[in-house]
């Protein structure tokens, strides 16, 4: 049996290396292993307290009356360093420089041609237009012969193109869409379709080979050029202002009949003409015009039934109007000191 005054000894030893191990500590995991150690399930605190019955009855009260102090005071060191670790400056990151300049944060923004592809779509969904994708790589079927084009006419010419492969290309305009809408759904149809487009155009101040358009397409009994007209000189109000004039143009697409070319006042001389409207004072918006008989042949809609007009906007041309950007190229060079501007 280790007698009292041993066990007394026993206790202020472990007592006084417990508090240098906890003093000691340089960190919290340091910390937990010093408490293990001396006041765990078998540290040495534990120990003595186990110890404790076997001393006579006499000494028993005042050996765990120091043993409950010793506990105490290990703990309230434990609980102390702890605090002191936590708030100490960690020594993997060097303290935070107040001095220093604030690191900008960097905001993405919408490309100001999605935007308008956006808000030109919100006004015909106003009217009732649903807004549809459709495939990039398209068939020749739809590119052109669904659209009224033959292969060997030179009308396809006019939307000259990149093959993937015999019969498939990069969709020169989303006019494909028509067919393929009108091929799934009955009338009546009023579809809105942005999307990429792609021609062997030059890379100039009003082309890009790789472009967007939005097509669109209204078709049900009774549809007359009256409601085609209206419904776009309402988009030119809502889309370019009140005092925006309308003019359409005659013009050719072998998927129309009437065709027409719509054009706008310029937004930046109001029509006396100046640089943007290369002294017109117009700005070409879309092209347009009543879905043709053979287009709704071809997709299997009644022609003596059925009428509709169809057009086709290129938005970056439009976004140059709105903006008074000078060269297409802008839009797609990817320079953020010019995107910037338009967050
Ligand atoms: C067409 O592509 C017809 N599919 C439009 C159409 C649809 C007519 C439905 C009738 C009915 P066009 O080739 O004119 O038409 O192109 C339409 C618009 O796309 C142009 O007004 C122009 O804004 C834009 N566009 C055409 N080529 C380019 C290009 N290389 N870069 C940027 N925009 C272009």
């Amino acid at each position: 049996m280790t007698p009292p005054v041993q066990l007394l000894d026993t206790l202020t030893r472990i007592e006084e290396e417990g508090l240098a191990a906890i003093e000691s500590s340089g960190s919290l995991d340091e910390l937990e292993a010093a408490r293990i150690r001396y006041l765990g399930r078998s540290g040495g605190l534990t120990d003595v307290l186990r110890r404790l019955g076997q001393a006579p009855a006499a000494q028993r009260p005042v050996l765990g009356a120091a043993a409950n102090e010793a506990k105490r005071r290990l703990q309230a060191a434990l609980e102390e360093r702890a605090v002191a670790l936590k708030r100490a400056p960690s020594t993997t990151r060097p303290p935070a420089d107040l001095t220093m300049p604030g690191r900008r944060a960097c905001w993405g923004g919408v490309h100001p041609v999605t935007r308008v592809i956006d808000e030109i779509c919100e006004i015909f969904r106003e009217l009732g237009f649903s807004r549809v994708r459709g495939p990039e790589a398209e068939t020749e079927w739809y590119n052109f012969e669904a659209l009224n084009i033959p292969l060997e006419h030179p009308a396809a010419d006019m939307w000259d193109t990149f093959y993937l492969a015999d019969g498939v290309l990069l969709r020169s305009h989303t006019s494909p869409v028509q067919a393929r809408i009108m091929e799934t759904h009955d009338p009546p149809v009023r579809v809105v379709v942005p999307g990429m487009c792609y021609r062997r155009d030059p890379f100039d101040a009003t082309h890009a080979p790789a472009f967007e358009q939005i097509e669109g397409l209204a078709v049900d009994e009774g549809i007359d050029f009256v409601e085609f007209r209206f419904t776009i000189e309402h988009f030119v109000h809502r889309f370019f202002g009140k005092h925006t004039r309308t003019r359409f143009r005659p013009a050719y697409f072998p998927f129309t009949e009437p065709s027409a070319e719509v054009d706008a006042t310029c937004g930046s001389c109001g029509g006396d003409g100046c640089s943007t409207c290369k002294g017109t004072g117009w700005i070409e918006i879309m092209g347009s015009g009543m879905v043709h008989p053979a287009v709704f042949e071809a997709v299997g809609y009644d022609p003596e039934r059925y009428t509709g007009y169809a057009f086709g906007m290129g938005p970056a041309r439009i976004a140059m109007a709105r903006y008074g950007i000078p060269d297409i190229r802008l839009f797609y060079e990817g320079d953020l000191r010019f995107l910037e501007q338009f967050r």
